[in-house]
């Protein structure tokens, strides 16, 4: 009913930014070069029983030593856009002083080896390794942090701000939330509700002082917010599962858009918290004007829906893929889309993460099939252009993700890029879903 006519042409408006995305822990590699001090990752990852197989980012992809024949890569593709973070601890070692410059470096020479090619850079500040030595001192429980995040980011836009044209400033706060300091499955490894939305408002705050710098330093490019957001479905009809399910929505969604896009957070998720949580202790004069000082674009990542029962727990309707929180509901794209247009304006969208992992192998002919992650992404594709369609200003697509890498706790067993990587050989292979993603740049659609 919803698909489109397979055999019918399906175009993009001109100039879509067709792309794909990587963040530095989990390609790089080289963890201890040019001068590069420890995150909260290497700390994470080297804990034993933390990742699977204790997995660690130390060699990744080796990203680092291999940027060139990556950027021939994605000029093989076809890439319009690539989204990559920079890695703070490259930057200021233990997150504070003076810029290393072989760590600025690095970054100018993969910006300009993008412009080279005709990609266009699309940098994330923060993509969740910050500094272990921040961390010792409080980590996004102090309110310190924010600062220091904002010197950070000016330290790189005077570095880096005359070609990086788009700007992210911290890649989903709510898994920060959420995983490090609710579920503690993420680096720092906390289960402690107290600190959990406080450190919500840390990263936003964090965020809005970002934006702030940027404007401070005069500099044309754009900069918004990268946030993954879960459509919240109820999982019956009953006025429960509707109260259960708005609530969630509030704590998914709207307690990081409505702080950013309309200067409050939402009263039911304050209400829910309580007149005493350390959230409401912690939000002083002004801070709300910083979160919501304007941004030019908004990030949206979409991997899968949320069903909420009337018990206010999560259930699941539609198949799960490798990862067993995804389940795969490309119709969620649309939605998404859409209901973020219709609730905070016509501001420029670009999706910077959609993908699925593979069991992928490497087959004695040398090929790579994972026609499951073609048949993924033709679907999100496809309503990501009925969302176009119906008005929302989406600019551009960034699969998740370019290349297999260190998928956090899951280590690299979970492979999500469109390029296999033979990590003891550090080989990259197109997989036929690269070779397909040629095609849809190629013709601009489906
Ligand atoms: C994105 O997160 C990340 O930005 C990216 O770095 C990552 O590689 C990619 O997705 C694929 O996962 O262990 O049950 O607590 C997507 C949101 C939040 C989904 C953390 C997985 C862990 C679930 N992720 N969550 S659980």
């Amino acid at each position: 009913e919803n698909d489109p006519d397979p055999r019918g042409p399906l175009r993009f408006p001109p100039g879509f930014g067709w792309g794909a995305a990587t963040s530095a822990y989990q390609i790089e590699g080289a963890a201890k070069e040019d001068g590069r001090g420890e995150s909260v990752w290497d700390t994470f990852s080297h804990t034993p029983g933390r990742t699977r197989n204790g997995d660690t980012g130390d060699v990744a992809a080796d990203h680092y030593h291999r940027y060139r024949d990556d950027l021939d890569l994605m000029a093989d593709l076809g890439l319009r856009s690539y989204r990559f973070s920079i890695s703070w601890p490259r930057i200021q070692a233990d997150g504070t002083g003076k810029p290393n410059q072989r760590g600025l470096d690095f970054y100018r020479r993969l910006v300009d080896g993008l412009h080279e090619r005709g990609i266009a850079p699309m940098a994330t500040l923060f993509h969740w390794d910050l500094p272990q030595a921040l961390q010792d001192a409080g980590g996004w429980e102090s309110r310190d942090t924010a600062h220091r995040f904002a010197e950070y980011a000016d330290a790189v836009f005077r570095a880096l701000g005359d070609r990086v044209p788009v700007w992210l400033t911290i890649n989903e706060p709510k898994t920060v939330v959420q995983n490090g300091y609710l579920w503690g499955h993420h680096a720092p490894g906390r289960q402690d509700p107290e600190a959990t939305y406080l450190v919500a408002h840390h990263l936003q705050l964090a965020h809005g002082l970002a934006v702030r710098a940027l404007r401070a330093t005069g500099q044309a490019g754009r900069i918004g917010p990268a946030l993954n957001l879960h459509p919240c479905y109820p999982a019956d009809d009953s006025p429960e599962a509707a109260a259960a399910t708005r609530l969630y929505d509030g704590y998914e969604n709207r307690l990081y858009l409505d702080s950013v896009l309309k200067g409050a957070y939402p009263r039911d998720v304050l209400a829910d918290l309580g007149p005493d949580s350390r959230l409401a202790a912690g939000i002083s004069d002004g801070d709300l004007d910083v979160i919501a000082s304007p941004v030019d674009l908004l990030a949206v990542q979409y991997y899968t829906p949320i069903y909420v029962t009337a018990g206010g727990d999560t259930t699941r309707r539609w198949p799960t893929s490798e990862a067993d929180w995804q389940q795969i509901y490309p119709e969620g794209m649309y939605d998404i889309l859409t209901r973020v247009t219709r609730d905070y304006g016509r501001i420029p969208i670009t999706v910077t993460e959609n993908g699925l992992p593979c069991p992928d192998r490497l087959g004695p002919d040398g090929t790579v099939d994972d026609s499951g992650r073609i048949d993924f992404l033709r679907d999100h594709f496809a309503a990501a252009h009925r969302a176009i369609a119906d008005g929302v200003p989406l600019e551009s697509y960034h699969v998740w993700s370019l290349l297999d890498n260190f998928e956090w706790a899951e280590g690299y067993d979970q492979r999500w890029g469109l390029v296999y990587v033979d990590y003891p050989t550090q080989r990259r292979v197109l997989k036929s879903s690269a070779h397909w993603y040629r095609t849809v740049i190629r013709d601009n659609g489906l």
